[in-house]
């Protein structure tokens, strides 16, 4: 067994992690406060090839592996969680749809621009009252012959303004359940698809999140993605490669927090010390170091799974499961061991904690991570 990053790999991280220091953190503070992402930002990660990491470069994408895409995503989202939840979206959820169960028209015209962030995607699986219980899907999607009319919402969009490909999971025959759904891609401006307001957000407040209103929105047949029914699955194997961009986003918002509170505890002083040599904060930077690195070699594993070609259902559920839980009490820890300034935003912990908690809810709760993973224990 190795546990070795290749000199490749070593390049790719150190390319994320001075990019994300030269350009993601001028600025991330504001971008919160406003809860903005400048479309230049965007257009260097799509410079930089981190729009479309694992698509095959004949499409414009950068042909990495999934160890890569990891690597990128942890540097990323030590920095800056809202700049990574683009990027894992835009990667494991839309490009990796469209390039594993689109047609080769829809890869030309779709895909290379998606891979190269000329353009951005949405993934919109999402409504009212079907997040967790995703099959019962209330958007419509009815074939019309040469077309399908979608009517319908979808809630908690990721770059719900600012993406112009949206992949759309609605219900076509409700008799057929689950088999009964379809994915679609709609393009922004398609008439009758309206954009509801920016939702104000505890964490990850750069990136735009928004509820999607279909008002007869005619939507021509060859959009729609894979057979007839073949929806539900493309959205569940999908969010199992999405998954393991949020662990590794999970994993980041950990490590980001953890470099910052070892650094902070080797400089503040108290009772005459340096309070790193305090037993109360060394043990506490043991746990960290400790859980992070237990999450990381999690998230390193479903990425290998994919990267391998085996299944990574349950590698990366438990990896989002574990990263999710440690970014969230080691984001706490982090703010405890700044004290007082931990609690100010120009010290970015408490930043870093507000963005932790989503990764515990979104493309799959916490809870619907366990429901996978203990099915998987069961079945195996
Ligand atoms: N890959 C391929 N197929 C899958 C699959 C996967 N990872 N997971 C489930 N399926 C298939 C099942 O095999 C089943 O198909 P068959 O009837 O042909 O066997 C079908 O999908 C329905 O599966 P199941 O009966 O397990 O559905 P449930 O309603 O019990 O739901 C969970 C399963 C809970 C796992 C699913 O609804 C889920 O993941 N929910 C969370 C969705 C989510 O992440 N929402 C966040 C939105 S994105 S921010």
């Amino acid at each position: 067994m190795d546990f070795s990053l290749t000199e490749e790999h070593i390049m790719i991280r150190d390319a994320a992690r001075d990019f994300a220091q030269t350009e993601l953190l001028p600025g991330v503070i504001e971008r919160d406060n406003t809860q903005t992402f400048p479309k230049e930002l965007v257009r260097k990660m799509g410079d930089l090839g981190f729009m479309g990491i694992m698509v095959d470069p004949k499409y414009g994408g950068s042909g990495m592996d999934a160890i890569s895409y990891v690597l990128i995503m942890e540097e990323l989202s030590k920095i800056d969680a809202s700049a990574s939840v683009m990027v894992s979206v835009n990667n494991s959820l839309v490009c990796y749809g469209l390039e594993a169960f689109g047609t080769e028209e829809q890869k030309q015209k779709y895909l290379t621009k998606v891979a190269t962030g000329e353009q951005i995607g949405a993934f919109c699986l999402s409504e009212p009252e079907a997040g967790s219980d995703a099959t019962s899907q209330k958007t419509t999607a009815i074939d019309k012959g040469d077309h399908y009319v979608i009517n319908g919402t979808k809630n908690w969009i990721t770059n719900g303004g600012r993406a112009d490909v949206y992949l759309v999971i609605a219900q076509t025959d409700k008799e057929k359940g689950h088999k009964g759904i379809n994915a679609f891609i709609v393009e922004k401006g398609t008439p009758g698809f309206d954009i509801g307001p920016k939702e104000d957000k505890l964490g990850i407040r750069g990136s735009d999140t928004h509820t999607l209103q279909f008002n007869d929105v005619k939507v021509p047949k060859e959009n729609r993605i894979g057979e007839d029914g073949f929806g539900f699955k493309f959205a569940m194997k999908t969010l199992s490669g999405g998954r393991i961009g949020i662990a590794s986003q999970a994993l980041g918002i950990a490590a980001g927090a953890y470099e910052l509170a070892l650094k902070y505890s080797k400089e503040r002083k108290a009772f005459g010390t340096e309070i790193c040599n305090h037993q109360a904060i060394a043990f506490k930077l043991a746990d960290m170091h400790t859980e992070i690195e237990a999450a990381r070699m999690l998230v390193m594993k479903a990425a290998w799974d994919k990267d391998q070609g085996n299944n990574y259902d349950m590698s990366s559920a438990m990896a989002k499961l574990y990263a999710s839980k440690v970014a969230m009490e080691q984001t706490v820890e982090a703010v405890q061991i700044h004290g007082g300034n931990g609690f100010v935003k120009e010290y970015h912990v408490e930043r870093l904690m507000r963005d932790a908690k989503i990764t515990q809810i979104y493309e799959g709760t916490s809870e619907i991570q366990k429901i996978v993973i203990s099915r998987g224990v069961i079945r195996d």
